[in-house]
């Protein structure tokens, strides 16, 4: 008896174990690997630092002289430490403005560091910051911008090749490098080596960008390309994503309308996969100026500022310009600490780690599908649905009432962004109670919800593109 008993117990564990369910299928475009990582760096540095630092300018001419590039007390580790102990990933470097200074020695130009009192001429701001990322673990970018109002033959052929001449300097000899940014500003006037004129070009022609990308892509293979065929612009520098944010875009469609606003949301059925990062600065400039001292964003500024880019799928990409000793301002550092403190105590303690959760429908009732996947702290596992299913609940037990702030949710975006529409309910004595409501979820959606006491929460994907697959919920 005892043994029939065993083979019965072990003919059930088999055919539960047994999973002939299959995986979801893609659905539309998907990020490639290097989006991907782009889309777990989250929230990053840029540095705005040239000759503007000491002109006080924000675009400068081009005829500006070298001689006036002179920080006095220049620590690349006082930037990177700091960004560090913000929580921010990586740096992006202006190595190039639009004045066409490099912060690097190139060999194609006299107009750079080596020309100026730093260091004697010696100095390198490239290195010195590229060595800092990798002393402080963070990603390092490089900005080149495309306008150059410094070099004669800018709007002539000859130009192209100098510009590919320096991003093969700047994606040679710097170590790895994750992200490249291609400013779409082009002004038109500038000094021209001397020709003080308006030079305009066709920017869709002009640059020949396709054999750009294909250089960065043989030298720097894991770096996105801003502006370019990997990362949009969000359309403002304003520091927001789109409430509806599709991380999918057609680059080449005929549109007639409000393109800023078009980037800033996406395109739901975008022929491409091509996230918007989210660019904003810490002070009303992109360069410093000791007038806006008392203008650095405050520390709830930057924490709405994150919960509008990073909480709605996008990167963030903050600017923080560092001062003419090149140093980062003690103001804009303390901004960043009370920023980085803001968020530790909204995100201190995950309500949803390990709770239970169940699901009213999951993917052929297999348990590789199933609700508990949304809480495990696995981004590799998900919930998902059936094919054809594109709505679904899904319930997340606190265990005991709780004051909720917020709801993070993530979606499995490696087989494509596929949720419309949700609503967050709260449970309440009489029943659920409607608390939040959003439209796109992505990589990251963080729902703000008033600080409401509740023991369970349930998400109702309201609808979707396809079977929904969540792959991860927290609750704060
Ligand atoms: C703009 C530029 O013109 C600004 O100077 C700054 O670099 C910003 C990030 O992009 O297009």
């Amino acid at each position: 008896m005892k043994q029939r008993m065993i083979i019965l117990a072990g003919i059930l564990l088999l055919s539960s174990c047994r999973d002939d369910v299959l995986p979801p299928q893609a659905f539309g475009p998907v990020p490639d690997e290097t989006q991907m990582a782009w889309h777990e760096r989250e929230q990053f540095a840029f540095i705005h630092f040239t000759t503007n630092t000491f002109t006080d300018k924000e675009w400068g001419y081009g005829d500006e002289s070298p001689g006036i590039f002179n920080p006095t007390a220049f620590d690349a580790d006082q930037w990177a430490e700091t960004i560090r102990d913000a929580g921010l990933t990586g740096i992006v470097l202006t190595c190039k403005h639009h004045d066409g200074f490099c912060l690097w020695p190139s060999a194609y130009t006299e107009h750079s560091v080596k020309n100026s009192p730093f260091l004697d001429g010696k100095g390198d701001v490239v290195k010195a910051v590229s060595d800092a990322c990798r002393k402080y673990g963070l990603f390092f970018g490089v900005y080149l911008s495309p306008w150059d109002r410094n070099y004669a033959q800018y709007a002539f052929p000859e130009y192209i090749t100098y510009f590919r001449n320096q991003l093969t300097e700047l994606l040679s000899n710097y170590g790895e490098v994750s992200e490249v940014w291609f400013d779409g500003a082009n002004g038109g006037d500038g000094y021209y080596g001397g020709a003080r004129e308006m030079r305009k070009i066709d920017a869709s022609t002009y640059y020949d960008w396709p054999n750009t990308y294909a250089l960065v892509r043989q030298l720097a293979p894991r770096a996105v390309m801003f502006n370019g065929p990997t990362i949009r612009w969000c359309g403002n520098e304003r520091g927001y994503a789109g409430e509806t944010n599709w991380n999918t875009y057609t680059e080449d469609a005929p549109f007639e309308g409000d393109l800023n606003k078009r980037l800033n949301t996406g395109d739901e059925d975008g022929k491409a996969w091509l996230p918007a990062e989210v660019d904003v600065s810490i002070r009303p400039g992109w360069f410093y100026h000791a007038s806006e001292d008392g203008h650095v964003k405050t520390p709830d500024m930057l924490f709405k500022i994150y919960l509008e880019s990073v909480g709605r799928g996008s990167s963030l990409i903050l600017n923080l310009p560092p001062d003419r000793r090149g140093l980062l301002h003690e103001n804009d550092v303390k901004a960043l600490a009370g920023w980085k403190a803001r968020l530790n105590e909204a995100f201190a303690v995950n309500l949803a780690a390990g709770a239970k959760a169940k699901a009213d429908t999951w993917r052929g009732k297999s348990k590789r599908y199933a609700a508990p996947n949304l809480t495990d702290g696995d981004r590799e596992t998900y919930w998902a649905t059936d094919d054809g299913v594109t709505t679904g609940s899904i319930e997340i037990n606190l265990g005991a009432p709780k004051r909720v702030s917020y709801v993070l949710i993530q979606e499995y975006i490696r087989l494509g962004q596929r949720v419309k529409s949700f609503t967050v309910e709260a449970k309440k004595e009489g029943g659920w109670e409607k608390v939040a409501e959003g439209t796109t979820v992505g990589y990251k959606r963080i729902l703000p919800l008033d600080g409401v006491e509740t023991s369970a929460l349930r998400i109702r994907i309201t609808d979707a593109k396809a079977c929904p697959l969540v792959s991860n919920i927290e609750v704060y």
